[in-house]
């Protein structure tokens, strides 16, 4: 019969993305919301609404239970996690299905393997994606994991398999701090996921991140959209990304997104995926996959002129993939800036009522965001308000459209991060795309001693 009315189990902007997508095709929307949320845009747009509890997420948006109620009564006939809260948890994904509500995203089983870093490493190393040199698995013990760590030699990494955002890791220096250090990422681990496992990596001391997008059919059939560079982080939150990275040439995309697409096909996988990869001196080194849809997603579909959104709600209702590889141009370039209510210097969160708001627009500039005036940004969710794109036909131009955007936004009210941004494009290493992962950390640092 086809999608006729999806439940968006995500708030702000990323639910007003998938509200847009869905009626350009036609289909309803229900939005869900907490109390904290009522007069949230997201509410306002969707066709239906529900209430699913209070404002801390455990209880609203991270609330299966209610979700599914939620589905049940407004009769949703599929549900988009959108990203964060629900979207990478396998089990959720199993209840939707026994439901027999569509679910709008990969396989669940794909979902869990991803999930935990160590199958996902072995994953992909089967499908011949290049890793990172390491343990082929889990370690057992700090006797295989010294001999490990001496085979590839100092520093080292020791990560959690249940990780991810950087919390469980530790970098290693020498033999001698192995112990202690690798006990410390363990307490870690088993305080924020209960599970202690580790797994150990050669430690690459400034690479970039770059990942690759990918979509799959779930026949055995998928392609890649290229690359983005993520690499301007603060403590792994990422602040502005780029497509395409400005270190890879056509070749090497053509070649390593060949790679990435053939390892989705064999698995099998469906919908959008993200691979990532660190990059140094020439080589990309896998590290993890994310099985959703990405905050940065939009900076893709500025270059290849693809809906993202769409193609994971027609892959969900069984159609194939609306472009075969051979279609799919990369045109231009794209950069997307995190707009955060916070402190630009101390990076306090920044919440509160938003007196005046005036989006940039013109020319090849997206504003995806859920703000008005009068709206207040509640306290409990994270601090993402808006999302800038801008395209050009040139990474020079497109830097030039972001200075001339960033100047029109106006969020009057709070305190944002747009003067960050203002003052990140007017540096050198970021003009000339000269940056790793440790470029916006070190800078930052720099800002603070000069005042
Ligand atoms: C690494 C690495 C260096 N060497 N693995 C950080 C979180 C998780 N996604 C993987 N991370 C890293 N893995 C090896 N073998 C450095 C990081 C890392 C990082 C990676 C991507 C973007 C920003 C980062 C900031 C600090 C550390």
């Amino acid at each position: 019969m086809g999608i006729s009315r999806i439940l968006i189990a995500n708030r702000g902007e990323i639910a007003l993305r998938i509200h847009r997508a869905a009626h350009e095709m036609g289909i309803e929307t229900v939005a869900v919301h907490s109390t904290a949320d009522a007069d949230a845009m997201h509410v306002r747009l969707a066709d239906h609404a529900v209430c699913i509890g209070p404002p801390a997420a455990k209880d609203s948006y991270l609330n299966v239970a209610a979700i599914i109620s939620a589905a049940e009564i407004t009769q949703a006939d599929a549900i988009h996690p959108g990203y964060g809260f629900l979207s990478e948890n396998a089990q959720f994904a199993d209840i939707v299905e026994a439901h027999g509500i569509t679910w709008i995203g990969p396989k669940p089983e794909h979902i869990r393997t991803m999930g935990d870093k160590v199958q996902a490493k072995i994953t992909a190393g089967a499908l011949g994606l290049p890793l990172v040199p390491g343990s082929p698995g889990a370690v057992a013990d700090f006797d295989e994991m010294r001999a490990i760590a001496k085979e590839i030699g100092y520093p080292v990494l020791a990560k959690a398999a249940a990780g991810g955002g950087g919390r469980g890791m530790k970098v290693v220096p020498d033999e001698e701090s192995l112990e202690s250090l690798v006990k410390q990422a363990m307490s870690e681990a088993k305080a924020a996921f209960g599970d202690d496992t580790m797994y150990l990596e050669k430690y690459l001391g400034n690479p970039r991140h770059i990942e690759f997008q990918v979509f799959g059919d779930g026949n055995g059939n998928a392609i890649h959209l290229g690359e983005r560079d993520c690499s301007l982080q603060r403590r792994h939150q990422k602040v502005f990304e780029e497509a395409p990275s400005p270190v890879i040439t056509p070749e090497e995309r053509d070649r390593m997104g060949g790679i990435v697409a053939k390892a989705m096909a064999d698995m099998g996988y469906r919908g959008a995926g993200t691979i990532e990869f660190l990059w140094e001196n020439g080589e990309f080194y896998f590290i993890e996959m994310n099985t959703r849809l990405q905050v940065e997603h939009p900076v893709t579909e500025a270059i290849t002129g693809l809906d993202l959104v769409r193609e994971q709600i027609r892959i969900a209702d069984g159609k194939p993939l609306s472009v075969a590889q051979e279609d799919i141009e990369f045109k231009g370039h794209a950069i997307e800036c995190r707009i955060n209510a916070e402190d630009p210097f101390t990076f306090a969160p920044s919440p509160g009522k938003i007196t005046t708001y005036h989006a940039a627009g013109g020319m090849h500039v997206r504003v995806d965001s859920g703000l008005y005036a009068g709206y207040s940004i509640p306290p409990y969710y994270d601090s993402m308000i808006a999302k800038l794109i801008v395209y050009g036909r040139t990474r020079e131009g497109c830097l030039m459209r972001l200075r001339r955007a960033l100047e029109e936004m106006v969020v009057g009210g709070v305190k944002t991060n747009i003067p960050l941004h203002c003052e990140l494009i007017k540096q050198p290493d970021v003009i000339s795309g000269d940056y790793t992962i440790k470029w916006l950390e070190e800078w930052l640092a720099k800002r603070e001693v000069e005042g």
